[in-house]
């Protein structure tokens, strides 16, 4: 059985990393695989938003460096990270910041642990390219396990979702390797792909998440590709499914990100044969 064929029930008691068990239980008690990406630069605008949707999402997915923060406030961005937390254990769901980080080990500590963003302070889960090599997993993970409380967990990107990118093919196979061989002690939570990676190995198990989804095929002129829940999680074998301008700048964003949580659940069922 390939992992993508599992519930995220099964998979919540066996994955390797204890930061994928906890975001595969959330998705598995709240029925949804979607991932809000809440790409926004005002921080007033953006708690009422995941105010809203947070009973609709497993994740929410931050660029903490678009947002501008009041000068006024003596600590704005503190202020703004612990409210992202407590609406996160209000409502069940984990901080993912896409912040793709990129240098070595060294350099990557600090910009993970330090910084204005202080990110492993505050997001469960970040993600990482593999072109520096494996020492930015180590360098990562180092940080990661002085954090105490709730556990932290990295995605590697093995392709993107933007038209012409560099990753996929021979690239996501190496991507695959290194994870294979430095992120089996319980930090390398899974993937940014376009589709299941590493499945078809028997206990193996990496979670994918997918950006450029859209409720019809598209893109955005520059170079954003979208394709629809349906393809993405049941043809495709991903997990979760992030998904920004669709919700964000929809008029109703309540409504719009319940079709996306509900088409997304139903292409896992399917997949899953419920
Ligand atoms: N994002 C991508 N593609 C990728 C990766 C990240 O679109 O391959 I890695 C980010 C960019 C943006 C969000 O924050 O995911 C997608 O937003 P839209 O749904 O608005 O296109």
């Amino acid at each position: 059985q390939k992992t993508s064929q599992k519930t995220y029930h099964t998979r919540s008691t066996t994955h390797k990393t204890a930061a994928g068990r906890k975001l595969l239980q959330i998705m598995s008690e709240k029925r949804t695989n979607l991932c809000l990406s809440i790409d926004l630069t005002n921080p007033s605008e953006i708690i009422p938003l995941v105010t809203l949707l947070g009973p609709k999402i497993c994740l929410l997915k931050t660029h903490i460096d678009i947002i501008s923060f009041p000068p006024s406030e003596p600590n704005p961005i503190g202020t703004f990270t612990a409210k992202l937390q407590e609406l996160a254990r209000q409502h069940n769901f984990m901080i993912f910041e896409d912040r793709k980080f990129a240098d070595i080990g060294n350099t990557v500590q600090e910009q993970y642990r330090g910084g204005v963003y202080k990110i492993a302070s505050w997001a469960h889960i970040t993600n990482a390219h593999a072109v520096p090599g494996p020492g930015i997993i180590r360098g990562l993970q180092a940080v990661a396990e002085r954090v105490v409380g709730e556990p932290r967990g990295l995605l590697l990107l093995a392709e993107m979702s933007s038209k012409g990118n560099l990753g996929g093919g021979e690239y996501l196979k190496q991507t695959l390797a290194m994870a294979r061989e430095e992120g089996v002690e319980g930090f390398v939570v899974g993937f940014i792909a376009m589709s299941e990676v590493g499945g078809e190995v028997e206990g193996e198990d990496f979670i994918v998440m997918t950006p450029g989804v859209g409720l019809e095929v598209g893109g955005d002129g520059l170079g954003q590709q979208y394709r629809t829940p349906e393809e993405v999680v049941g043809r495709d074998g991903c997990d979760v499914v992030i998904v920004g301008r669709g919700i964000v700048k929809d008029e109703d964003p309540l409504a719009v990100a319940e079709v996306y949580r509900e088409r997304a659940w139903r292409a896992y069922e399917g997949r899953v044969g419920k």
